[in-house]
């Protein structure tokens, strides 16, 4: 699938439009396995459904299941049973910014360019149509080919989610808004908020890639600079001091220089992986380029 007629031998490494072709194809594939996974629009209770689709089909860019494919390649295995988590990670993405965009947390009336799910069906549908999307993602869990995967991964990703991860860091972004800040506690909110998502992303395509011990271990490194990095590109692209922007804490080029050094930090970790790690130092490469 995803690896197509660009392979891991390396030699579309370098190819201007090789990452452009393995997005396309990342997004793709993902795309269709959700479509297939999650209830039809029409299937009762069709609101909850209709909500539900509106929160995944609204044109995300993917990023994260492309970490676990990129990573699958980079543990030299077939990204394709990895589909899965690659779903699994984006309907948890999917609910948090569902759950991001209520009233009570950040309070976006548009996301995506389109009516958050809040606004385009009321609040109540969004937290349940949230929360079923949580179920679902942990649903996929069970379907991961290899039967001792499935378990490490729905553990790891509950680790995630959890007070410790996604649910934490908000919870501490909420209440950030006004209290003085450090660099520390920013990064300690980001660590959470949104790298620990990208970190499992990365972690969940070398486990399924049947990677372990250190290999492993640098990969989940690699997932979690990028999704450091990610957030203070993000961040530097908002200008929106609010909440733990690292605006609130460094200069423009200070947040420059941070976002380098932690995709220079990323870099270094996928450097054993040689011309298999294409994917990720795409990645990294691209997001460099972005920061403004
Ligand atoms: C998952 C149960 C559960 C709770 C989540 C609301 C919450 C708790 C956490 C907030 C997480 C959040 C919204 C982090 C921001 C991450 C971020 C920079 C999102 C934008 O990601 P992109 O650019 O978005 O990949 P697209 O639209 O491309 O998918």
């Amino acid at each position: 699938m995803v690896e197509g007629a660009y392979g891991r031998d390396g030699a579309a490494t370098d190819h201007p439009f090789a990452l452009d072709e393995f997005l396309d194809a990342s997004r793709g594939r993902v795309d269709s396995y959700l479509d297939s996974a999650l209830p039809a629009a029409k299937q009762h209770p069709a609101e909850l459904h209709r909500a539900m689709r509106y929160a995944v089909f609204s044109g995300g860019k993917r990023l994260r299941p492309a970490l676990t494919f990129g990573a699958a390649l980079a543990a030299g295995g077939d990204p394709e049973p990895a589909v899965p988590v690659a779903g699994a990670v984006e309907l948890v993405h999917a609910c948090s910014l569902v759950l991001d965009d209520l009233p009570s947390q950040d309070d976006h009336a548009v996301r995506r360019g389109q009516p958050a799910v809040h606004i385009a069906f009321d609040q109540a549908m969004a937290v349940l149509a949230a929360s079923a999307l949580l179920a679902e993602a942990f649903a996929q869990c069970v379907r991961l080919p290899d039967p001792p995967a499935g378990p490490a991964v729905g553990a790891r990703l509950t680790r995630a989610i959890g007070s410790g991860g996604l649910i934490g860091g908000q919870i501490d972004d909420l209440a950030s808004t006004h209290a003085k800040t450090s660099l520390e506690d920013v990064e300690f909110v980001h660590s959470r908020k949104t790298a620990a998502l990208f970190s499992f992303s990365a972690w969940s395509g070398g486990v399924v890639g049947g990677l372990a011990g250190e290999q492993l271990g640098r990969l989940d490194a690699f997932g979690r600079a990028y999704g450091l990095a990610f957030q203070v590109v993000d961040d530097m692209r908002d200008e929106d001091l609010g909440g733990c922007s690292i605006l609130r804490v460094l200069s423009q080029e200070g947040a420059r220089g941070r976002a380098r050094g932690l995709l220079d930090d990323a870099r270094r970790e996928i450097e054993a992986f040689g011309p298999d790690g294409w994917v990720l130092a795409g990645l990294a490469r691209r997001l460099e380029g972005m920061i403004p």
